[in-house]
């Protein structure tokens, strides 16, 4: 008896047999197998982090080369070091960093791809979305929910400048997206400036409520000035999560889930001092500095940053962060979409 199967064929031959079948568009799995079901995740993406110092004058200098109007969005993407030319954070996040100049109108359009928007710079910018107009400061995470007209604009006499984040990657891999460019540049106001703050925001909710936004949120400005607050109020009545800080997510309040249909959004407090002990998980994550200074070490190298920086942590790998002062970050990842699909998974030290 055989105690193996032996190879029924040799090299050559099986190559004869692949050239035969590829005219038919057929394929041998077993030659690709091990590379489509890899034993465990294995992101692409290399950590990284783009230091706002250097990053601010070349966006300025962008403010003099093109104007809102003519790029549409004045951005400079933050692309991954290992995935250049692909407008990639991460495989499936994109992200960018964007500047309005005073007077400037980045005009109304819409699309099936979500966005966020973490201000860093903002002295009286607005964005308007499905007619509401909200003034956006540093710290505020603004969402345009998928399919809702936005455009953006400043009245006042500084530049506005915040981080995006699309979920475009999901979407192109999908093939489901649409995008529209409105007949205005701005569209027109059809509701009171913050109303769906003062509508959705105060853990009342109309008794036959439904987001106007589907699967998102109604609310699509959370203030920095009211999540410190709440965040700075677990720091003081909570005890710490070993791996994770002091960590709020931005919650949907007609259902609690992610403010976001596929993408997840906290904010974490390390107090000066604190390191998180080691954790990985299945989302890639980029970081956004809000307040003091942090070490990141990821993969086995170090980054520091300091306010307004950004970091990329990639998928499954080992890191730590350690607060040098007092900080505050957020962060967003494609968690909301993975836990929708039920493969999201996280791993701690
Ligand atoms: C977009 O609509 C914005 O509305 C920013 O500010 C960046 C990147 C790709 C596609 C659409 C915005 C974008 C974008």
């Amino acid at each position: 008896m055989q105690a193996t199967a032996q190879p029924t064929s040799d090299a050559a031959t099986r190559q004869k047999y692949y050239d035969t079948i590829a005219p038919q568009s057929l394929a041998p799995l077993w030659e690709v197998l091990k590379g489509l079901v890899p034993p465990e995740p294995r992101s692409k993406a290399v950590p990284h982090v783009w230091h706002y110092s250097k990053v601010r004058p070349l966006l300025i200098e962008a403010g003099r080369l093109v104007t809102a109007e003519e790029a549409e969005r004045r951005v400079l993407v933050l692309e991954n070091p290992a995935l250049a030319g692909q407008s990639r954070i991460t495989s499936s996040m994109y992200a960018g960093v964007q500047l309005v100049m005073p007077g400037e109108i980045a005009p109304a359009h819409k699309h099936t791809a979500s966005a966020l928007r973490l201000v860093l710079e903002s002295n009286g910018g607005y964005t308007t979305v499905a007619g509401e107009r909200t003034i956006m400061c540093r710290g505020d995470f603004v969402i345009t929910p998928n399919g809702a007209w936005h455009d953006h604009g400043q009245e006042s006499d500084t530049p506005i400048i915040w981080v995006d984040g699309l979920d475009l990657h999901m979407i192109n891999f999908f093939e489901s997206g649409f995008m529209e460019h409105h007949n205005d540049k701005k569209q027109s106001l059809v509701k009171n400036d913050e109303e769906s703050v003062a509508r959705y925001g105060s853990g009342l909710v109309p008794m036959t409520a439904h987001s106007p936004f589907g699967m998102t949120s109604p609310i699509f400005n959370y203030r920095y000035d009211r999540s410190r607050a709440a965040l700075m109020d677990v720091v003081t009545n909570n005890t710490v999560d070993p791996n994770l800080g002091h960590a709020l997510r931005y919650a949907n309040p007609l259902d609690g889930g992610w403010a976001m249909p596929t993408i997840a959004t906290w904010l974490t407090h390390l107090p000066k001092g604190f390191e998180t002990k080691g954790y990985r998980a299945t989302d890639g994550r980029t970081l956004i500095v809000i307040e003091g200074e942090v070490t990141a070490e990821i993969d086995g190298k170090t980054f520091k940053m300091g306010e307004s920086d950004i970091g990329v942590w990639p998928a499954w790998s080992w890191g730590s962060l350690r607060a040098d002062k007092d900080a505050i970050f957020f962060t967003f990842s494609d968690r909301a979409a993975q836990e929708r699909l039920g493969i999201w998974r996280e791993d701690r030290r």
